[in-house]
């Protein structure tokens, strides 16, 4: 059966801010304090978004959560009315303030894994929403992402969700963001390759001395277990720690595939030639070729990808078989990286054309056009059954500017975060969003 890969981007929430609140990841921590302007981030995403719905691809939208998140404050013991509550963590406990503000939801790469049915042993979509503990700020994410992933894929004869790992350690999961599929065909079974940081039980994996590793090897094996995929059917990897030293808080900051390439920096995992063999043996007993499109660090060094976020790009199929990156306008303002990309579109690989855009408001915070899109792979039967108010759509496309116009500021500083009007102006906002996105009640404000 014809599938497709369909794309599903972060909108990102009315409460944009750079709150400092990675460490490990190098661009959240240099902006800092800096203001933030929430329409225009707003904007350019939904700008990414019209722009790859225009060239014809399959995109979606995936809605924002409501923050400041005020259930998050009281279970750590704030008490009073909503205001009463950000009132006196503004006072007592700005950083919690900050952290349960933040629009983080907005990188969907981190929102779940998905499995396609043709990977799956029940022959269903998989997703396994990430608990994402390694940090509290996206920790408290989950239950609303199951709860907006399950309005739009909701019919259980297509879709299977799975809630996140248990929240500790050695379960740390950063869903689609350490994970990447090889296929010959996207309705084909294919060869899903999970990437870690370190094993939370076995010794023998070097750990990252200076910066945490967020994805752990058992998280991994629980979520391909999770989702019925055959050992044929898998690749773990684990990523350099040397790299995660250097910024490289995710393994989409230092590789990328699809279809059947892999498009990574020579340093991105460990024992790389065992990693990419394993790759391509399993991916040829299922019928594809794989592709490995190596980029050496004497041409692109790991801190220039870790500034451009050149693999942060998303790798798109194209009708007639070649393949195009969307990469961020930093990689246009790095000369080394951009002297290679136009190498690399020159010498008749893959990779034949790049487009830049301009996403500089996640960028700031370490976000890229990778971290802001979920990869769902669907069958004609499945696609028909998502629900049709997340598809990007030209009215969909205007009815979203429109909304954002209306409901958001154009500035933000952590001061703002203590207003208490922010939190009306949020709910007000995703109120009529789960209206324009046909979603339900998803929100927490909306159960009460
Ligand atoms: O988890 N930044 C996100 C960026 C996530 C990028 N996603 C992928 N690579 N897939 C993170 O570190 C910063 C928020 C702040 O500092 O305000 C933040 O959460």
């Amino acid at each position: 059966m014809t599938a497709h890969e369909m794309n599903f981007d972060g909108l990102v929430g009315p409460t944009h801010n750079y709150g400092g609140l990675s460490y490990g990841n190098v661009a959240s921590q240099s902006n800092s304090q800096v203001a933030s302007n929430p329409k225009e981030a707003a904007k350019q995403g939904l700008a990414k978004m019209k722009a790859l719905m225009d060239m014809g691809f399959k995109q979606g939208v995936l809605a924002p959560q409501e923050r400041p998140a005020v259930a998050s404050l009281r279970a750590l013991g704030f008490s009073g009315s909503d205001a009463e509550v950000i009132a006196r963590a503004a006072r007592e406990a700005m950083p919690l303030l900050a952290a349960v503000s933040s629009a983080s939801c907005m990188w969907t790469a981190n929102a779940a894994t998905v499995s396609p049915s043709a990977d799956t042993a029940d022959g269903r979509v998989h997703f396994t929403a990430a608990n994402l503990n390694c940090k509290f700020h996206r920790s408290i994410e989950h239950p609303v992402t199951s709860r907006i992933l399950g309005a739009m894929f909701r019919d259980e004869k297509h879709f299977v969700h799975h809630p996140a790992l248990p929240a500790v350690a050695q379960f740390g999961d950063e869903g689609a963001a350490n994970h990447t599929r090889f296929c010959k065909g996207y309705g084909e079974a294919g060869v899903e390759f999970f990437v870690f940081g370190r094993s939370a039980f076995d010794s023998r994996f070097p750990q990252p001395m200076r910066y945490p590793a967020r994805q752990t090897l058992e998280a991994c094996q629980a979520v391909a277990r999770l989702h019925g995929l055959g050992e044929e059917g898998v690749v773990y990897a684990q990523q350099n720690p040397a790299v995660i030293d250097q910024g490289v808080f995710h393994n989409d900051v230092i590789s990328v595939g699809n279809g059947e390439v892999l498009f990574y920096h020579q340093d991105a995992f460990l024992d790389t030639d065992r990693v990419l063999a394993e790759l391509d043996a399993k991916l040829a007993r299922r019928g594809g070729r794989f592709q490995a499109v190596r980029v050496p660090a004497d041409q692109v060094a790991v801190e220039d990808a870790v500034r451009s976020y050149l693999f942060n790009s998303q790798l798109l199929s194209r009708a007639d078989g070649s393949m195009l990156l969307i990469v961020p306008e930093e990689c246009r303002q790095n000369e080394r990286v951009w002297r290679y990309l136009s190498r690399l579109t020159a010498e008749g690989g893959p990779i034949r054309e790049v487009k830049v855009f301009d996403l500089k408001q996640s960028m700031q915070n370490g976000g890229g056009p990778a971290c802001l899109r979920l990869r769902v792979a669907l069958n004609e039967a499945e696609l028909a059954a998502v629900n049709p108010g997340v598809v990007m759509t030209p009215a969909l496309y205007d009815t979203l500017v429109a909304w954002v116009d209306k409901h958001y500021r154009d500035r933000l500083s952590e001061a703002d975060l203590a207003d208490p009007q922010l939190l009306v102006e949020c709910r007000t906002a995703l109120d009529e969003l789960s209206r324009i996105l046909k979603l339900g009640s998803v929100y927490p404000f909306q159960m009460s």
